[in-house]
């Protein structure tokens, strides 16, 4: 099949070429009508004549296929937004593959302007957006720059399941499944498979998925989400610290290097990335969330307002859009972070903040095993329950930890969405999996 791809186009002036992809404005002016055609390089405008004789004409969103010639524009009519825009491509011969049913609403548009429910309850049709399509192309590139940092910090990839037969993070937003006569749970993370790992390779970097039963709805929540892991043996939390912050800088490095046009078009501020990620304590960041606004907090952890105000912090004093948040209460962080021997009430944890949301989460380990196994029984976890977890710990675990990057909370920081799901090609909450729950 001959197929020449939309920006190729322009080398082609004077040709007969033809081009596959779906229509994605038509714009009639009296008996000339224009296309707009979409292809996965581009998009090109397309004239139909009055003197092509066409049996169907095409409509938004129909598949088509357009055999025509490749013609300059006229100086006047030439579009410089647009990598095709001095030339277009007139009908010699057109065919509807598949003809798209009426639209429920325009697509034709720069920006798709829905209200979230309807951008998601058309997902399909939605995502073939232009702009909501650039969304997934930062995505894609967030997941490049992370596995190019963990490579250059010597990780082997690693994958995992995301069915378990205990569950890690605690809590009960865990989702149970039925594993033939068992009961097994869904990875709220893949934790304990990247910490075992470490025995095994020392270093290592995984892009997993994971389910938490979120009970409520917020803006920074799903129920399945991507991690992006990283765990490194023979490290404490210093070298813990400057590998997090590495990996940071360098995803959205990466991105504004590939996309700068992108973020430009979703009108966000170049990132101030500084080479020294400001870190605090939990409660250094309290007192100065006090000092700016007054609000006294004896809360063991940080609320989401307080992440945005440390965020503005950071930004106002130390020019920098990450900030690094450490030594969060042992008690409200997962079993397995190592308690800081200099006071065990505060954890060897750490959490990075982007643009006013914690955008990765982390802590050195506890590695012994003796220490861990105290932990699960201070915490009524069943030590049983963990058997191939606390086998690594028996035979040489050296101290370690790691950390976890959420691939759909960068993506909507990177690119200054409003909600997660917009962030999520296909995303769950408690009120949605493919379909709204409320109309079953
Ligand atoms: P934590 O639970 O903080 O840590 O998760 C790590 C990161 O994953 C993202 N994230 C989520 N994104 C969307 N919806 C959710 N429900 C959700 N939950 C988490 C966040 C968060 O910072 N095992 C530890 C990590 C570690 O210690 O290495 C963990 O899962 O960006």
């Amino acid at each position: 099949m001959q197929r020449d791809l939309i920006n190729t186009l322009p080398e082609k002036v004077g040709q007969s070429v033809t081009v596959y992809g779906f229509v994605q404005v038509r714009r009639d002016h009296g008996k000339i009508i224009f296309l707009d055609i979409l292809d996965r390089s581009g998009t090109v405008q397309v004239v139909i004549s009055p003197g092509v004789n066409l049996d169907h004409l095409p409509g938004a969103q129909d598949a088509i296929c357009v055999t025509g010639m490749v013609n300059k524009r006229p100086e006047n009519l030439i579009n410089k937004n647009l990598p095709t825009g001095e030339i277009e491509l007139a009908v010699q011969s057109l065919e509807i593959l598949s003809k798209a049913q009426e639209l429920p609403f325009d697509m034709g548009g720069k920006d798709l302007d829905l209200q979230l429910p309807t951008l998601l309850d058309f997902r399909a049709l939605t995502l073939r957006h232009p702009k909501i399509k650039k969304i997934f192309k930062v995505q894609e590139m967030v997941v490049e720059g992370f596995k190019r940092a963990a490579q250059k910090l010597d990780c082997t990839e690693i994958f995992t399941p995301t069915i378990s037969y205990s569950s890690t993070e605690g809590g009960a937003e865990v989702f149970k499944v039925k594993y033939y006569e068992h009961e097994a749970f869904l990875v709220q993370s893949p934790q304990i498979y990247k910490q075992i790992a470490v025995g095994a390779f020392e270093r290592v970097y995984l892009i997993s998925h994971a389910y938490r039963s979120e009970p409520s709805i917020t803006t920074r929540h799903l129920s399945e989400s991507i991690q992006m892991d990283c765990e490194l043996g023979f490290m404490e939390f210093e070298d813990l610290l400057d590998a997090l912050e590495l990996v940071g800088r360098a995803v959205v490095e990466y991105v504004v290097k590939t996309y700068p046009d992108i973020l430009e078009e979703f009108g966000v501020d170049q990132p101030k990335i500084n080479p020294e990620i400001p870190r605090l304590k939990m409660r250094e960041a309290q007192e100065i969330i006090r000092e700016r606004t007054g609000r006294e907090s004896n809360e063991p952890d940080l609320s989401p307002e307080d992440e945005r105000e440390i965020c503005r912090w950071a930004l106002e004093e130390k020019n920098s859009d990450f900030v690094t948040i450490t030594h969060y209460p042992t008690k409200k962080r997962a079993f397995y972070s190592m308690p800081d021997p200099q006071n065990p009430e505060y954890s060897l944890s750490y959490d990075l903040l982007f643009k006013g949301v914690e955008i990765l989460s982390g802590s050195q380990r506890i590695h012994d095993l003796g220490k861990l196994e105290e932990v699960m029984k201070e915490r009524g976890m069943d030590p049983k329950n963990f058997e191939m977890y606390l086998q690594a710990f028996k035979f040489g675990m050296p101290s370690h930890g790691g950390f976890s990057f959420g691939l759909e909370r960068m993506t909507m920081q990177i690119l200054g969405l409003a909600n997660i799901r917009e962030a999520s090609l296909f995303p769950r909450d408690m009120e949605r999996i493919d379909i709204r729950l409320s109309k079953t």
